[in-house]
């Protein structure tokens, strides 16, 4: 597939993908969550990726919304349509076998903040701000904010922002949850990359196995989830990751883990 609205670089086992309309601060159309299907896709079947950066391109945004000017024409029809790929993208980065973590180094609104949503991990930089402002628009969000918003910081809190309409600065954001920490600007790529690193030198099997826990688990009732937790636990000891740190552990030295 030919990429012109999003960019995708591999450093080692992490993979940076960078939404890239900074003229339209990199609000996506129909082709920008098409590249991004197609990139997600081909990434989680990437067995040489094992954690992946999600950034928007410039120093303004991180995603400033789906495209006002691509949706201002449609039809309910073709609502539906642009709806269902963006749900796509959006359980494609939630549902990715490898830890995503949103850099979010601007705006991130309406789709943009969807997104970061859909991310396991968020970092922010000073600057960023975020909302939910399709009411402003007369539409409700589409990918998936009135869903996942309130799962993350709370019903009540979610409400004020999707109704509000307005916008809350990383700080605000960090206070309720919906990002991790809030890092300097200059320094939120690098930050992104020591967690990513990070991530990188553990079980990589493991780290697959905790995402399905979490994001399968939330799902269920406690009981079923802990029953859930168990099969997956023992799971890994058939694995030879297992094998393999745990004898690093007791022979004092750092595993080499093989993915397998
Ligand atoms: N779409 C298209 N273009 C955008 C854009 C967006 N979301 N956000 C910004 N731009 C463009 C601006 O039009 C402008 O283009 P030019 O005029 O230069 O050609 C350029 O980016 C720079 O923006 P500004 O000149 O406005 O920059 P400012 O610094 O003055 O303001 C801003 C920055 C982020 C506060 C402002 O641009 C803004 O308010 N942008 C819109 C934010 C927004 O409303 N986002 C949510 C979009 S709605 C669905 C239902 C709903 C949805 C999807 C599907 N289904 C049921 C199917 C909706 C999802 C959304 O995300």
């Amino acid at each position: 597939m030919n990429m012109t609205n999003i960019l995708v670089e591999q450093d080692g086992a992490i993979v940076t993908v960078t939404i890239n309309r900074p003229k339209a601060l990199n609000a996506l159309n129909k082709e920008t969550l098409e590249e991004m299907h197609h990139s997600f896709s081909a990434l989680g079947k990437d067995r040489s990726v094992q954690a992946v950066i999600v950034t928007g391109s410039g120093e303004k945004a991180f995603v400033a919304g789906a495209d006002i000017s691509y949706m201002q024409s449609l039809d309910a029809a073709a609502g539906k349509v642009f709806g269902e790929l963006g749900h796509k993208v959006m359980a494609t980065v939630e549902n990715l076998p490898q830890p995503v973590i949103a850099a979010i180094n601007g705006f991130a609104l309406g789709g943009g903040c969807e997104l970061a949503l859909a991310c396991d991990i968020r970092l922010a930089s000073v600057n960023a701000k975020f909302g939910q402002p399709e009411v402003n628009l007369g539409v409700i969000p589409g990918f998936g904010g009135t869903q996942r918003l309130p799962r993350l910081v709370g019903k009540g809190l979610a409400n004020e922002i999707l109704f509000g309409g307005g916008m809350i600065d990383a700080e605000e954001a960090c206070r309720i949850g919906l990002v991790n920490r809030v890092v300097p600007q200059d320094t939120l790529l690098d930050e992104c990359r020591i967690l990513a690193s990070k991530i990188c030198s553990r079980g990589p099997l493991a780290i697959r196995l905790c995402k399905e826990a979490v994001n399968n688990g939330m799902e269920m009732d406690l009981k079923r989830a802990c029953a859930y937790e168990k099969d997956l636990f023992a799971l890994c000891f058939a694995s030879e990751d297992q094998k393999e740190g745990m004898a690093a552990f007791l022979e004092k030295r750092t595993p080499n883990f093989q993915n397998k």
